[in-house]
């Protein structure tokens, strides 16, 4: 194990006289080292002088409960090997990797290999492949590195990943990749607060609306409207109010808590990429957030997309793009950074707070932020919804204001079952239960394909915005088989009672998903709910359906839009049983499910 980090600089010099993110002030190193992984063609810096670069085959990572120090006030972590992030594990394809990882905690901990493909004993989630690593015990992970690219690991107990359990794992590829850059940064984000998840859970139960100024109400109209039917609860202009107020639903939890770090560190202690003019850069961005989604730009530069979630992509010119929890993706850059900084700019969808970061040429210049964008309305188009009008007795009822053709065809939550929805009559359904009931207070009864829409708040404000149309494999996909059969799955909640849940049912209470090793499935997702959940299927690639059947993109991780159908394709090629989840850390524990994958 090769331990890459100090050069003798404090990093104090570069901070401006703000409290310091770092754990302890007596590790101190700055500058980035260009170091030994060059040899095989690969240029990673170290990113954040705190958190260090291991690379080798073999490592050691012990998990541990440290102050630290984000915001001004010390506060207790869980950390790996005591950094925040986690140290950056450098693999090589092709290798077997042996992590021994220590639990020095009081309680149960876990680490998960994100977006890695191995057998389904080392993916590390409790009640899967183990039950975890119990207080002063250690466990032996030893796989075979079968992909490169971007990747992290992160704890999956718990809420442990909100304080501080999580790092970078770049795979370095067996055969050089076509991607050419003299810099290589991680640039990983993630959401902190100073207050105990366990209490940022409870206040959400007791109050949905907690962290969001904004308050929440479509579902409580949609309850009024089941107890006292649509005209009374309409109630004039009150219902548009509501509506309006509503529309602002964009996070559970914001910036009256969090801290978004970038590396670790806050908007204030600053990270900062070291570049040259005329270095072409690559930044490996992964969103490690507990709940947050970035919308992410460097305001002069155009950044190319050669990556999503570890795969490469036919590269993409583009200003902007939106990140979700637990997605990954690169981009290639150049800039004159000898004419000025520029900020690495990431403003969490709700426009609650950012983080941000500087390509410099000169550690002590640095890029400002700029502007937060407006707070994005949600439409009618978000929330998936339909307004049934016809049947209302629409006398006495003030209109104006209203938005009657979005409006027109809006139901909300009935007491019947889902209606079937048959989106492929070829391919056989594969049938599973579903619920209505207090699970699932609203309903997307007109759910769109929305591939090239990049979300409220990033349409049509001026800038080339990556979507998933976009993305596009830079190998072929044409002679992958067609799926055999198809899994239509809703997402479904009580925001009201901050309840999450797959079609009505929560994980607890669902039977396993069951698949036949080999087979290959199309797998549809209808949002009922007005949040984007990224769902993350461990063990197996999810393939995209992007409209571009001779290019489909692999990823780990897929937004599923407010209100919106997406479908993807899984060739059940690996055993055993893997979770299926929202990414979403306080929407997990409801929106999960078993699968399995075994012999015929
Ligand atoms: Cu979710």
């Amino acid at each position: 194990m090769k331990k890459i980090s100090t050069q003798p600089i404090s990093r104090r010099q570069f901070v401006r006289g703000i409290a310091l993110t770092s754990i302890s002030a007596t590790v101190a190193s700055y500058l980035p080292s260009s170091f030994a992984a060059q040899q095989m063609g690969e240029l990673l810096e170290n990113s954040n002088p705190d958190v260090p670069i291991l690379q080798g085959k073999q490592f050691e990572i012990i998990i541990s409960e440290e102050m630290v120090n984000i915001t001004g006030t010390p506060t207790k972590a869980t950390l790996f090997n005591k950094s925040i992030a986690g140290p950056t594990l450098v693999w090589q394809e092709g290798d077997t990797v042996t992590i021994k990882v220590t639990n020095k905690l009081s309680v149960s901990s876990s680490l998960h290999w994100h977006g890695i493909i191995l057998p389904f004993t080392m993916d590390g989630v409790p009640g899967f492949s183990y039950e975890g690593i119990a207080p002063g015990e250690t466990f032996t992970y030893q796989f075979k590195v079968q992909q490169h690219g971007t990747y992290w690991y992160h704890s999956h107990s718990a809420y442990q990943e909100q304080t501080g359990l999580y790092g970078a794992i770049v795979i370095l590829p067996k055969e050089k990749e076509a991607l050419e850059y003299d810099k290589d940064f991680v640039v990983q984000l993630s959401d902190w607060s100073d207050t105990d998840p366990n209490t940022i859970y409870s206040n959400l139960k007791k109050s949905p609306d907690y962290y969001n100024y904004v308050q929440r109400t479509v579902g409580d109209f949609s309850e009024e409207v089941n107890e006292k039917g649509l005209v009374k609860a309409w109630d004039g202009r009150k219902m548009w109010n509501k509506m309006r107020m509503s529309s602002r639903d964009l996070s559970d939890v914001s910036g009256a808590t969090y801290t978004f770090l970038m590396n670790g560190l806050s908007p204030n202690a600053h990270w900062r990429a070291l570049v040259n003019k005329g270095e072409k850069v690559r930044l490996r961005f992964i969103n490690s957030s507990a709940m947050t989604f970035f919308d992410i730009r460097i305001p002069g530069l155009k950044m190319k997309i050669v990556a999503a979630d570890g795969n490469l992509v036919q590269p993409i010119s583009i200003d902007e793009f939106r990140i979700g929890v637990a997605e990954t993706y690169d981009v290639i850059i150049e800039a004159d950074t000898d004419k000025q900084p520029y900020a690495i700019f990431a403003q969490a969808i709700d426009r609650s707070g950012f983080a941000l970061g500087s390509l410099t040429s000169n550690a002590s210049i640095l890029a400002s932020a700029p502007a937060m964008d407006a707070v994005p309305n949600l439409t009618m188009v978000d929330m998936g919804m339909k307004m049934d009008m016809k049947g209302m007795d629409m006398k006495g009822m003030d209109m104006k204001g209203m938005n009657m053709e979005s409006m027109e065809s809006m139901e909300m939550g009935g007491q019947d079952d889902f209606a079937p929805i048959d989106f492929n009559p070829k391919l056989p359904q594969i049938e599973v239960p579903r619920k209505r009931g207090y699970q699932t207070t609203m309903r997307a009864t007109d759910p769109q394909y929305r591939l090239s829409d990049p979300g409220a708040g990033l349409r049509n404000n001026g800038r080339k915005v990556l979507t998933y149309a976009d993305l596009k494999n830079i190998y072929s996909t044409k002679s992958l088989p067609k799926p055999q059969r198809e899994l239509v799955l809703h997402l479904t909640g009580n925001m009201e009672r901050y309840m999450w849940s797959i079609d009505g049912i929560p994980f607890d209470e669902a039977p396993p998903l069951r698949f036949v090793y080999g087979e290959r499935i199309r797998i549809t997702f209808i949002n009922d709910t007005m949040m984007n959940h990224p769902m993350h299927l461990h063990g197996l690639w999810s393939e995209l359906e992007t409209g571009d059947e001779n290019h489909i993109p692999k990823k780990h991780t897929i937004i599923v839009q407010p209100g919106s159908k997406i479908s993807f394709r899984v060739t059940m090629d690996a055993m055993g049983d893997w979770p299926f989840h929202c990414h979403m850390l306080y929407h997990m524990m409801g929106m999960f499910r078993r699968v399995q994958v075994r012999e015929a």
